[in-house]
């Protein structure tokens, strides 16, 4: 098995030097080993807490202070995480022209806070905050101390400027991926079960149009279907290796 990887990995950076640049698809697993938890899975999120509750317009109509409770917890564990091994290759490989930009879902700035230029983000971000009243828009440095936040402005009800289950996502994110995946000759995609939807269509959409599809990822996925190499391995031990 060993052997195959070491065999995989080798075939993963040759289709990645002949159909350069790739663009990168992660989720919530690249972010496992600087610890911020997976959102399914052992260890996830939703064992704990159920998505519904949370996650969506209607939870934070019901109880915005307990909504807002579970991301100040979140806040605080990504403020205290650091990027990892996996998100510094995905540097290295932008800085090589291997990669051209990284689409994520995650909402942890990590991608940015290790050095990557071109970041498209899905689902929002964490640190960043908007009014349901005035619709004013604020960036935290730090986890709020008071929750719910108001806003500075008017008043208002702060809400976290992410992305909840029913509700459509960024459009300008959204188009700009779509783009970049059907102009793609191949997609890295690492860490996320691709379950979730419309964001899970992108590795598709790269395959659709022809290109290669590389998965990396500690167990198998909703990708893995589609994908021409599965990697399997940790995030922060296989994309190292990619990049030597
Ligand atoms: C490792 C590792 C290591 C671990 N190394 N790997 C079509 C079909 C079916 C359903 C739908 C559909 N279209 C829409 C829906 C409904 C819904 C949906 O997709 N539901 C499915 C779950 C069934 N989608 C929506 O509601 C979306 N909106 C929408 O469709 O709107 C329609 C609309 C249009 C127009 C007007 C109005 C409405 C919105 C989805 C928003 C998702 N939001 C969340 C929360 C974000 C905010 C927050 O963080 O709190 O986004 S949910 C959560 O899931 C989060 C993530 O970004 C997202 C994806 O999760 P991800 O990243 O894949 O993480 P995990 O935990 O699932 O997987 C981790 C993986 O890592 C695993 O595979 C591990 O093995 C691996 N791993 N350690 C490598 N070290
Ligand atoms: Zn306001």
């Amino acid at each position: 098995p060993m052997v195959g990887l070491v065999e995989d990995i080798r075939r993963a950076a040759e289709l990645l030097v002949q159909y350069r640049p790739f663009i990168a698809f992660t989720g919530a697993g690249i972010s496992a080993e600087s610890g911020v938890p997976t959102f399914r899975g052992r260890g996830g999120l939703w064992e704990r807490f159920r998505p519904e509750e949370l996650a969506t317009p209607e939870a934070f109509e019901r109880n915005p202070r307990l909504v807002w409770e579970w991301y100040r917890w979140r806040m605080e564990i990504i403020y205290k995480a650091r990027p990892n091994p996996a998100h510094y290759a995905l540097v290295e490989l932008e800085r090589l022209g291997l990669i051209r930009c990284v689409v994520t879902q995650n909402v942890d700035g990590l991608h940015q806070r290790a050095g990557q230029h071109c970041v498209v983000e899905l689902h929002g971000n964490i640190w960043r905050a908007r009014c349901m009243r005035c619709s004013y828009k604020l960036v935290f440095r730090e986890p709020p101390r008071e929750v719910p936040p108001r806003c500075p402005r008017c008043g208002g009800l702060l809400r976290p400027d992410v992305v909840w289950f029913g509700e459509p996502l960024p459009e300008e994110a959204w188009r700009t991926a779509v783009e970049l995946a059907e102009s793609s000759q191949g997609i890295l995609v690492v860490g996320t079960s691709g379950v979730v939807m419309p964001a899970g269509y992108i590795p598709h959409i790269v395959k659709q149009h022809g290109g290669y599809v590389v998965e990396v990822n500690i167990e198998e996925s909703a990708v893995t279907p589609i994908a021409d190499v599965f990697l399997k391995g940790r995030a922060g031990e296989v994309l190292p290796r990619l990049v030597e």
